[in-house]
């Protein structure tokens, strides 16, 4: 089924490719590389994301807020600053499809005047006003699961079972957000790996996403140079690439439909490779070469 962006629609048969764009001056991994004299510079912002699309990045994810552990809060006005114009300037720029990684009603509102063809909370519309806001905008919305808030969710993760509390989680943000009117086609599903988990949470959450296809909703997946790769292989974030192409393949070969990543050029060769080897109507139909045998 595809999803729809406005006037235009994304096949998600194969899986596709969310290119992160950060406009935060300090966000977990690439925080500040848009910034020039302390100013957030569009210029960069453009180049940054024509790369990424001309590296095969299908939607661009701009975030104007740090999720990272100890992150600075920002407010309101600071996020619409920089969130809008940088939405404004892909879209006429670029003609990108952006999507808005926010849990601000008033970011939700005024990106999608902007331009903005999907919203992204890493709350699932949890805040005041969140549900209202992001059905009155007709977007296409990604509900991530979480638990606690990011300054302390790290601390102690805790699960009864994580595959079946989690669902359980977006399943009941599923119906609040059938009750507010946003269409379940309008819904995309995410865990939430790292978010108030732990190395054998995000794991298991992995191992078992097929599950998650039942929740009846495409799925997204932000696996990209995430901590629980240092954990696992004892990396720095910065040589942490290996480690994500293998969790981005994982997820594909699991049925993610949306893989948000850093590394956009080396997730889209993986995902090419996984297309390639993906079974043809000739090979399922066809006996193999040891059945002729
Ligand atoms: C904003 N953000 C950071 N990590 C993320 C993830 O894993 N999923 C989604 N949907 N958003 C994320």
């Amino acid at each position: 089924m595809p999803l729809q962006f406005g006037d235009s629609a994304l096949d998600l048969s194969q899986p596709r490719v969310m290119g992160i764009l950060n406009t935060t001056p300090d966000s977990f991994s690439d925080g500040g590389q848009h910034y020039r004299n302390g100013r957030l510079c569009l210029d960069l912002v453009l180049t940054r994301a024509q790369q990424m699309l001309n590296e095969g990045a299908d939607i661009i994810d701009v975030g104007g807020e740090s999720t990272r552990p100890g992150a600075a809060p920002v407010s309101e006005a600071e996020e619409l600053e920089r969130v809008v114009p940088v939405v404004e300037v892909l879209v006429r720029e670029l003609g990108a499809i952006v999507s808005v990684d926010t849990s601000t009603p008033a970011v939700m509102r005024e990106a999608a005047v902007a331009g903005a063809g999907m919203l992204n909370d890493i709350r699932a519309l949890q805040r005041d006003g969140a549900l209202d806001a992001a059905a009155a905008t007709g977007l296409p919305v990604c509900l991530m699961h979480m638990q606690g808030q990011p300054t302390t969710m790290q601390e102690s993760p805790r699960y009864r079972e994580p595959v079946d509390d989690v669902k359980q989680f977006l399943r009941e943000r599923v119906s609040a957000c059938e009750q507010a009117g946003i269409a379940r086609q309008r819904l995309v599903l995410d865990p939430g790996f790292g978010f108030g988990k732990n190395l054998n949470h995000n794991l298991e959450l992995l191992r078992r996403l097929p599950e998650f296809a039942e929740l009846g909703c495409p799925l997204l997946v932000g696996l990209s140079r995430k901590s629980m790769l240092g954990e696992l292989l004892g990396r720095d974030v910065s040589e942490r690439l290996p480690g994500s192409l293998a969790l981005a393949m994982a997820a594909a070969e699991r049925g993610a439909s949306i893989i948000r990543v850093h590394d956009v050029a080396a997730t889209a060769d993986v995902l090419k490779v996984l297309r390639a080897l993906k079974p043809t109507d000739s090979s399922t139909t066809k006996p193999s070469t040891w059945e002729q045998a």
